[in-house]
């Protein structure tokens, strides 16, 4: 069964049939009004803006679809080398702006919806976001879709279809609760579901030996995988590529009617219910046994079937024949692993070939490491991904069998021809043995040990990869790490988010090419004192503004006023990412501001703090950080003092859509880390591009943006990513004399200015010296003061209206290097092969 294929072009051919135009809104309208009519998902004889979303969506899909299927075929006659996406995240969000966008027909279909008595802003409003990811990894692999379409490149995004994605946030007084995803709730009209491609995959089960050696896996549980293909469509070009998601579903076969009709009504439709466990959600808890098995089991899935179905179009391109051409493999193929969740793919690649394929070990291993790249997203230890030995062995038998015989030869390599390595093979080695009750296997050691290319985001962590995390391997293959600092599109993230300010920028450049060449945006600064264009720029800035503070005031109830600074923090909740630092630097305005007479507030520069994120459900220290942020809103907003000074909110459910609306509303954001900790951040290239100010700590890209944006509009503070080291270690000495304004902050806190909550256990992690959640392992009490001088600057810039129109306005001008197309171009120089191919028209 691991023979499967997914052969498309072998069958007969569906006879070509009338395609529908996009060009005239009166053809737009009919074929929406079809959709409607003939859309079984709801009765034909209601056309609310729910129902028309949905046919405007479908309608938009067949135009998707003509274009996918000439891309598909032009890529299977010509048979270019083909990027795969590997990820376990893709955060889409709406697809139906930008669809129309990229395909130019947004006129055609906004007249046809007015035709039809819609907004196509309300349509494109009722749209729910595909949530398939926790951050900007998941963000990252979406822009990457966008780009390589654009760009003309062939490329699959493969992923999991989450019924319930990651969660739902709800936020009340009592903090986050989380609740499943509804995103597919009712349908995706986006999604083709492909019952011709269907691939099982064997979980458990034992490795058997023939009698001349060769070894297979069998036994266990099959569950089917099955496809669903989003068609992701380039900007002004024909390329359309596809998303596939992958979701398990079981055969009528498996459905166990003896038992059944013996009222064993569970045990009989128990594959099924397993089945349906491995698609549910995101990253479920692994706490216990079982969370930890079901984790194993998605990354599996996902590279088992990815893999197949690449193997099975490679072999397609070549009518089935594949007899000695393995070693082209790598000349049609670059597999690229979005960090190790993926990493499976490694070993099943190896597995297919060496037990499937029956090739030999050497060719086996040399068609893989050719093939395999991989991008590493962190350095926090918690997140380097080891898996338990004895897990692996209950449900991969034969991977852990060829993971042991990669690490063997590996250490044995390292013996050979690298000797004086060999006392570091403890730390380099893949198997961790060091405690032998419980050895691990080490998951990016794998990815470094069998990829070609290595690669970090942002030129500082690369720099930390090789310098600390992957040092030891620097030395054995100096050239197999490099740098890829992360992108963005600038279609979604400015062009569709901002349409105000891109047609400001369209009219002063005299062209719109920018939106593929941010490169282009430099042509602004001969216009830096063109006061018509400052004033252009504030008024598309105060309608962001504007509809940002309707949305907030949707959402929390929260009135927000449009004149005062938006400040906005946005990304998952993590301690590294300080939203703690944020929220006490705010608690200490709060104070001074009472402290204030009513004279000297007035001369103060009114701020909004706007917080959003997520905190995974078992991380109690995020969670508090939400709650403190919230509590902290309800006592600030509601003083009589203060509040025409300072506004604080959290927004909730942060996700693609509500980042479309915060981002180019926003004239500060935060990014603020813990030196050395992020490894690279894409907020900070969105809101840089939208013309907002930076307060941020020499981390990740934020030290690539700072050049690009100019330090006059990045307020830098903290320290460095040498320092925080010795830092460190002075703390643990007890030589960290802390900052009288932080304990004052604390102290306000504790003495329950903000309620009744407990927040001991967070402010304590701030101090000590060392210790399991003591000692401030993440710097906040350190960069305290400068984080306050610098936010002083801030409202001192603020305050003088002109320099901060045009540092604001300068802060777009640079940013080319940070369009995900030019990462998307590196793939293309690095991963020998992989080149631009027009779609005909
Ligand atoms: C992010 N990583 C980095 N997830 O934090 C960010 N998830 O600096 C970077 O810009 C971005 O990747 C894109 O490169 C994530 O979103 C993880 O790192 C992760 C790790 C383990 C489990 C889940």
């Amino acid at each position: 069964n691991d023979k499967g294929s997914s052969l498309v072009f072998l069958t007969k051919k569906v006879p070509a049939v009338a395609r529908p135009s996009a060009e005239e809104p009166w053809e737009v309208a009919s074929n929406i009004s079809y959709h409607a009519q003939y859309n079984p998902h709801f009765s034909p004889f209601k056309f609310d803006a729910e129902q028309a979303f949905y046919a405007t969506a479908r309608s938009v899909r067949d135009q998707l679809i003509q274009r996918w299927n000439d891309t598909c075929y032009h890529n299977h006659k010509n048979d270019p080398k083909q990027t795969y996406y590997l990820s376990m995240e893709y955060l889409q969000g709406r697809a139906l702006t930008n669809a129309i966008g990229n395909l130019g027909i947004q006129g055609a279909y906004a007249d046809a919806l007015t035709k039809l008595g819609h907004e196509i802003e309300e349509i494109a409003e009722m749209e729910k976001d595909a949530a398939l990811g926790n951050g900007g990894l998941g963000r990252l692999a979406s822009c990457f879709l966008d780009s390589m379409a654009t760009l003309n490149l062939p490329a699959w995004g493969y992923g999991l279809r989450y019924r319930y994605g990651l969660f739902k946030q709800k936020i009340s007084k009592d903090g986050q609760e989380e609740l499943a995803e509804d995103w597919l709730d009712k349908f995706s009209p986006w999604e083709l579901v492909r019952h011709d491609v269907v691939f099982p995959v064997r979980f458990f089960g034992h490795v058997e030996v023939s009698s001349t050696g060769t070894r297979k896996w069998v036994g266990g549980e099959v569950i089917q995988a099955l496809a669903y293909d989003v068609p992701i469509p380039g900007y002004k070009t024909k390329n359309t590529i596809s998303l596939r998601l992958w979701d398990a579903k079981t055969r009528a076969e498996d459905f166990n009617l003896f038992q059944f009709n013996d009222g064993q009504y569970q045990s009989a439709a128990q594959l099924h219910s397993n089945a349906q466990q491995i698609c549910a959600v995101l990253y479920p808890g692994d706490t216990t046994e079982n969370g930890k098995i079901l984790r194993l089991k998605q990354q599996f899935f996902l590279c088992k079937i990815s893999e197949q179905d690449i193997i099975a179009r490679f072999k397609e391109r070549r009518d089935g024949k594949v007899a000695c051409q393995w070693s082209e493999f790598h000349t049609k193929v670059a597999v690229q692993l979005n960090d190790t969740h993926p990493a499976l793919a490694i070993p099943e690649l190896m597995r297919l070939l060496l037990d499937v394929e029956e090739l030999a070990w050497d060719e086996a291993w040399d068609v893989t490491s050719r093939t395999i790249a991989y991008t590493n997203h962190t350095v926090l230890p918690e997140a380097l991904e080891k898996w338990s030995h004895a897990i692996m062995w209950k449900l991969l038998p034969r991977h852990l069998e060829i993971i042991e015989e990669i690490d063997k030869r590996f250490k044995e390599v390292v013996r050979r021809d690298h000797t004086p390595m060999e006392s570091k093979l403890p730390m380099m080695q893949i198997l961790d043995s060091s405690n032998p009750e419980k050895p691990v296997v080490r998951m990016a050691n794998l990815c470094v040990v069998s990829s070609h290319i290595v690669n970090g985001v942002a030129q500082l962590h690369t720099e930390i990869l090789k310098s600390e995390l992957f040092a030891d391997y620097v030395s054995l293959w100096p050239n197999k790490f490099q740098n890829k600092t992360n992108g963005i599109t600038p279609r979604r993230w400015l062009h569709f988010c901002n349409q105000e300010l891109s047609n400001i920028i369209t009219k002063w450049l005299k062209t719109d090419t920018w939106i593929t060449n941010l490169d282009l945006l430099s042509g602004l600064r001969q216009f830096a004192d063109n006061d018509d264009l400052h004033s252009e720029w504030a008024s598309a800035k105060m309608s962001s503004k504007n509809r940002l503070a309707q949305f907030v005031f949707k959402v929390t109830g929260v009135q927000i006023d449009s004149n005062t600074l938006f400040d906005i923090q946005i990304k998952r909740i993590h301690e590294y990412k300080r939203q703690l630092l944020n929220i006490l630097g705010a608690v200490y305005r709060y104070k001074k501001l009472k402290e204030m007479s009513t004279e000297e507030r007035k001369k103060e520069t009114p701020r909004t703090i706007m917080i959003g994120g997520k905190a995974f459900a078992t991380y109690t220290n995020a969670k508090r950080i939400v709650k403190l942020v919230i509590d902290v809103g309800s006592v600030v907003n509601n003083d009589p003092d203060t509040k025409d000074y300072l506004k604080v909110v959290f927004v909730p459910n942060y996700n693609v859509s509500v980042a479309e609306l915060l981002i180019p509303g926003s004239e500060l954001s935060q990014h603020i880390s813990t030196a050395g900790m992020e490894a690279s951040g894409t907020s900070n290239m969105k809101f840089a591009l939208n013309g907002c100010l930076i307060i941020g700590t020499l981390d990740g890209a934020n030290v690539e943006i700072r050049e690009e944006i100019g330090a006059d509009n990045f307020f830098v503070f903290g320290a460095t990513a040498d320092e925080v080291p010795r830092l460190r270690k002075e703390r643990e000495n007890g030589m960290f004399k802390p900052d009288p304004r932080f304990e004052e902050a604390k102290h306000f806190i504790r003495s329950g200015a903000f309620g009744t909550y407990d927040y001991n256990p967070l402010l304590d992690s701030l101090e000590g010296n060392s210790g399991y959640g003591r000692g401030d392992y993440f710097l906040v009490g350190q960069d305290f003061p400068s984080y306050i001088d610098a936010q002083a600057e801030v409202d001192k810039a603020y305050k003088n209206e002109a320099r901060s129109i045009s540092s604001r306005s300068l802060s777009t001008q640079g940013g080319g290097r940070f369009l995900s197309h030019c990462t998307g171009k590196q793939f293309e120089l690095d991963i020998e092969g992989i080149e631009e191919k027009f779609v005909p028209q």
